[in-house]
């Protein structure tokens, strides 16, 4: 496990050596322990070193510095496109100038709704020069979560990227954006539609000129760089404070792993998501090559391996499920990748795609946007997510527990003296780590509420706190750590987390609709879990599906709508919701088990149609698309 450490304590091990071999009889994981610290420790002693200087050293001035050492070394690959470290470095300066020139200071805020492309990452390091902070909105979000993101990150300016998609999301808030007085820029050359602003012609006008450090120099290592949204455990997204401390742990992770200078990795996930950004930081801070991608297409990602010479790859688990989904080629494994970095691997999927496509090494991570634990497996352990060792407790590594909980409230369980309990080896717990001033937890913006949910408190003794990292782990007696689940009001679906109230949410905007119950259910062969909706209708209501697909459609983002419906008009299973919902997410969506009516969502015929026997086995041996 690597964590923002205390190097110091790393740097202490160097000297000790023939000591140690009398402990491995006592101890039997030291190698691996020994292992871990050698392959962190020089990463763990920069992250350290950046942290502590005054200002800190920030992602922008590590591309500064790769920019003077390697100007022209290519930076980023886009489709046919190059761009070399000194061509970012232009283009941003003239985006900063600009919005130097419309005012824009350190400390403001700038929201952005962008694909990945080049535009994504020149703006932000732009912005980033003046110290000015983006919220990167999810582009998959629409109307009412979409002006919600806008509206938390407290900003008069969206900028829009190349899209229709985004550009008719942005036109659906038109009216409540200009309501707020937000100043709408539109990248790429189309003549912007009314109410919008080109932003090319500005920038392409504006002055390359370097920005003084001056502009930031008040920055500290606990101000954010950006904002990332995440759904959490209730409603609507929230904003994550995503830290220059956190940025450069991030970026250390692909460090770790042994990114090289010469090395190139292909990132295909949306560089708004905190995964693929701190991945890209990571390139900045090896002063290596990104080859980026739009999105994620299953059929062209080793074609494209094989174009850009990639050896690196980020995933989230089911990318790499779906690259084992493809038919088979014969060239499967003529490509350069060495190593896949990321997390949520399942151990069914490890192997297989490790023999199928050659790729000798995977490094699981695990790590929230919003949290202050990042794991990184460093041994060998296949399906592990890292080491939470005693020694490497010892050696600096924030401790990390993990607690009973109660499986029907989904609360760590309190013993007579309030206070809460570690499970044994082998049994799931929720993960919490302390905070303290090296691992804080920075909470999310503007939801003082929210931030409060994620803080543990007197779970050993009084006044003590921890964060409450929402996920069941389990560990092996080597203190091996595996994932297991999310825990409560989310779960997670084609690699997003869906929150279950924002989906109960709309559902309740429909008529006749009298109680939601909204959870995920395990589908054999799927990652994740798959959603489904329990509603109760007033008596006598007709249910009109094609409505009920229509609507979810058009205020949830794909992921998040429901695949399976479950409708009943038996209000008791709303009475006791809470301890209900175990019980539900048990009978899952088998017709055998359940008695009310189900039905499946049909993508095709825009709406929901019986789930009888037939189409669930369909489901179950993996024949039906969901
Ligand atoms: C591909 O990248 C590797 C480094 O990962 C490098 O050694 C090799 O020369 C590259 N091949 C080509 C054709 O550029
Ligand atoms: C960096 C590292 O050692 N990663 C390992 C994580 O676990 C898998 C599964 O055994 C190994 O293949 C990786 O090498």
């Amino acid at each position: 496990m690597v964590k923002p450490l205390e190097g110091a304590l790393y740097a202490a091990v160097g000297g000790v050596s023939s000591a140690l071999v009398a402990a491995t009889i006592v101890y039997p994981n030291l190698w691996r322990d020994i292992k871990i610290i050698r392959r962190a420790r020089e990463p763990t002693s920069r992250l350290k070193e950046y942290l502590s200087a005054e200002p800190p050293v920030t992602t922008v001035d590590r591309f500064l510095h790769q920019v003077q050492l390697q100007p022209d070394k290519p930076f980023l690959l886009f489709e046919d496109e190059v761009y070399t470290y000194r061509d970012m470095d232009i283009m941003s300066n003239k985006v900063a100038n600009f919005f130097r020139g419309e005012g824009y200071r350190c400390g403001d805020t700038v929201a952005m709704l962008i694909y990945n492309e080049p535009a994504f990452i020149w703006t932000f390091l732009g912005l980033a020069k003046l110290g000015v902070k983006m919220a990167f909105l999810n582009t998959n979000l629409r109307t009412k979560s979409l002006l919600h993101c806008f509206q938390v990150a407290e900003t008069k300016t969206l900028i829009v990227g190349k899209g229709e998609n985004l550009l008719d999301a942005t036109l659906e808030i038109l009216a409540e954006l200009q309501e707020e007085g937000a100043t709408i820029w539109l990248l790429g050359d189309k003549v912007p539609p009314k109410g919008f602003l080109s932003l090319d012609d500005r920038v392409k006008g504006a002055s390359d000129e370097p920005i003084p450090f001056k502009l930031r120099e008040t920055i500290t290592a606990n101000d954010p760089i950006c904002y990332i949204y995440t759904s959490g455990t209730t409603g609507l997204p929230k904003a994550v404070l995503f830290s220059h401390r956190k940025m450069l742990s991030f970026s250390m992770g692909p460090v770790c792993a042994g990114l090289r200078r010469d090395e190139i990795m292909y990132v295909v996930l949306p560089l708004y998501h905190s995964n693929a950004f701190g991945m890209m930081g990571g390139v900045i801070e090896q002063g290596a090559t990104l080859a980026l991608s739009r999105k994620f297409s299953a059929s062209q990602f080793w074609d494209d391996c094989r174009k850009y010479n990639a050896s690196m790859i980020p995933y989230i688990g089911e990318l790499l499920r779906y690259l084992c989904l493809q038919p088979k080629r014969p060239n499967d494994r003529q490509n350069n990748v060495r190593l896949a970095i990321g997390n949520g691997l399942r151990p069914d999927v490890w192997g297989e795609f490790q023999d199928r496509f050659g790729v000798p090494e995977i490094v699981e991570t695990y790590g929230a946007s919003e949290g202050n634990v990042f794991f990184i497996n460093l041994t060998n352990k296949k399906g592990s997510i890292g080491v939470a060792s005693p020694l490497l407790k010892k050696l600096g590594d924030g401790p990390v527990f993990l607690l009973q909980v109660d499986p029907d409230t989904y609360k760590p369980i309190r013993d007579k003296n309030g206070r809460c309990t570690e499970v044994n080896p082998g049994e799931p717990g929720l993960l919490v780590a302390p905070i303290a001033d090296t691992s804080p937890f920075d909470g999310y913006k503007a939801n003082k509420q929210q931030t409060d949910k994620k803080i543990l408190r007197d779970v050993f003794e009084d006044g003590d706190m921890f964060f409450d990292s929402g996920d069941l782990l389990k560990r092996d007696k080597d203190y091996n750590l595996y994932f297991v689940d999310r825990l409560g009001d989310t779960f997670r679906w084609k690699g997003e987390n869906v929150a279950t109230t924002e989906v109960a949410e709309v559902l309740h905007e429909m008529e006749g609709v009298q109680e939601v119950n909204v959870y995920g259910v395990k589908v054999p062969g799927q990652d994740g879990r798959a959603g489904m909706a329990a509603i109760v209708y007033h008596p006598g209501h007709q249910v009109n599906l094609p409505a009920l697909f229509a609507h979810l459609s058009s205020r949830l983002p794909p992921y998040a709508r429901p695949i399976f419906l479950r409708l009943s008009t038996n209000a008791d299973i709303t009475s006791t919701f809470k301890y209900k919902k175990v019980d539900l997410v048990k009978e899952g969506f088998d017709p055998t088990i359940v008695s009310d009516p189900l039905y499946v969502r049909e993508n095709q015929r825009k709406t929901f149609v019986t789930l009888d026997i037939k189409a669930y086995k369909r489901i179950v041996e993996g024949k039906a698309k969901l």
